[in-house]
């Protein structure tokens, strides 16, 4: 008899050591939390080319230039939306998109450098 309260008691203390290290529930609803406004696509500049080349945004957005090469680069459209100054390593160029389109553009400096962010 005694030994079955024994190990009714032992029972009743590991449900109760279960029950008080029961972690809490993490409900982090900050993490991954996306709003369309205000998103920023980065372009690197190195190896005297745009990577990517080609971005697909949407209105609103911003496109941020980091120019990653020793050599200076310019970011150009040549419908003059974009008209960045002399990038030298490590400056960056942004611009946020207001209206939907394509927009070409060239490194001033090496006009052979072409890319596009076509805004929808
Ligand atoms: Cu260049």
């Amino acid at each position: 008899m005694k030994k079955i309260l024994t190990g009714i008691i032992l029972i009743l203390a590991i449900l109760a050591a279960a029950c008080a290290s029961q972690p809490e529930l993490t409900t982090d609803k900050t993490i991954g939390r996306s709003e369309d406004s205000g998103k920023v696509a980065a372009v690197a500049i190195k190896g005297f080319k745009f990577v990517p080349a080609e971005v697909n945004i949407k209105v609103g957005e911003t496109v941020v230039w980091t120019n990653e090469d020793t050599a200076p680069h310019t970011v150009e459209s040549s419908d003059g939306t974009l008209r960045s100054d002399e990038l030298a390593k490590g400056d960056t160029y942004s611009y946020t998109f207001t209206k939907a389109g394509k927009y070409d553009y060239i490194c001033g400096i090496h006009p052979s450098m072409k890319g596009s962010v076509t805004v929808q």
